[in-house]
């Protein structure tokens, strides 16, 4: 496949939306914000920490002395039992509002507070990958929940307002957004060619190779052709599942190894901590099949040129288009070429 050398746009087909390419860009000078270099190393336990085991949270409650993964209810969660207050859809179609309903969790990785994926080994991360898929299955039998979203924001920069490893899981009774395109944009290659819209596109990615970052018997990493971030990846299972309960044993086992691999990958690319958004996305938990539904995973790192130098989503951005300066092929070669041996293992060498 030959691709434009210059500026060109690219398509995808997931959120049936465009993406500006323009490659050599980042050759520009940067005189911009220049971000605080990451917190060094934290203390195994924090005795002031809402998250670390024994300690007691902002609402009250105390955590009890947990030894691998905590799952607890999000003390200020975003959402709760539906409201009594009506709806408000008005026939000529503005100001509408809908009640919403929901469960909001909150999922520590670990007792240490010290620690990330990235410096978990896959046997500590295991733990993790069936806590995702318990929550999951346990939120998704619920009647009154349609979608259940597992997300990290991991660093500072994304938000995070605890470096404490954790993750939070929200549960509603509506499909969100972000989950309904990528429903239409699956169901509409499913019924225009016959297969899963992701399973092709990773047939095609493996043929390629260009974008591909690593991969295991169960797992690729990979550039979305179509990437936003700089360094976003998207992680698919090479068999089609449709959600996290429904991946076998030895997928699970390969799930905790790719993730190690990659958060190991991105800590080394600019030797830090290094800061994302990850969201899994798993098929509506509405009950139905969903056969065009693959699940899978995104990485939406904010880093661009360094530890300190972001991507800023503004300006053509939020007016036009989402829009790129560093091809998703140099990103991917620049994951592949970075070690799996962490910066930190091999400076205590
Ligand atoms: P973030 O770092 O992604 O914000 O996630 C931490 C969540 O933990 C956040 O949603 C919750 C916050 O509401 N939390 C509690 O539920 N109890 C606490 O004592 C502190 C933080």
């Amino acid at each position: 496949m030959t691709l434009p050398a210059g500026a060109h746009r690219r398509y995808n087909p997931l959120l049936d939306e465009w993406v500006l390419c323009s490659p050599g860009r980042l050759q520009r000078p940067w005189q911009g914000q220049v971000e605080a270099a990451p917190p060094g190393q934290l203390p195994a336990y924090d005795p002031g920490c809402y998250l670390c085991p024994g300690n007691a949270r902002a609402g009250g409650a105390r955590n009890p002395p947990y030894t691998a993964t905590f799952a607890f209810d999000n003390d200020f969660p975003a959402l709760g039992p539906a409201p009594e207050a009506a709806t408000s859809e008005p026939a000529d179609g503005l100001l509408v509002a809908r009640r919403v309903s929901g469960v909001c969790r909150v999922l520590c990785f670990s007792p240490r507070h010290d620690l990330t994926l990235a410096l978990m080994s896959p046997a500590e991360i295991r733990p993790v990958v069936d806590a995702w898929a318990e929550e999951s299955a346990r939120l998704a039998a619920r009647e009154d929940v349609v979608h259940v979203q597992v997300f990290e924001n991991k660093g500072e920069m994304m938000g995070a307002s605890n470096p404490h490893p954790h993750c939070q899981v929200w549960a509603t009774a509506h499909l969100p957004t972000l989950a309904a395109r990528r429903l239409a944009g699956q169901r509409r290659h499913f019924e225009t060619r016959g297969a899963d819209l992701l399973g092709d596109c990773l047939a095609r990615e493996l043929s390629d190779g260009t974008r591909l970052v690593c991969d295991n018997p169960h797992w690729v990493a990979l550039v979305p052709f179509w990437a936003v971030w700089p360094f976003e990846t998207m992680l698919l299972p090479r068999r089609r599942v449709p959600d996290l309960p429904s991946l076998a044993s030895e997928e699970r086992d390969a799930l905790a190894e790719i993730l190690s691999r990659l958060n190991v990958r991105y800590d080394n690319l600019f030797g830090c901590s290094f800061p994302y958004s990850m969201g899994w996305h798993a098929r509506p938990a509405d009950g139905g099949e969903h056969p065009w539904w693959r699940l899978h995973a995104s990485y939406s790192p904010p880093l661009l040129r360094s530890a300190t130098v972001r991507k800023f989503v503004v300006g053509y951005e939020l007016a036009a288009e989402a829009q790129r300066d560093l091809a998703p092929e140099e990103a991917a070669d620049r994951l592949r070429t970075a070690s799996e041996r962490h910066y930190r293992a091999e400076a205590a060498r």
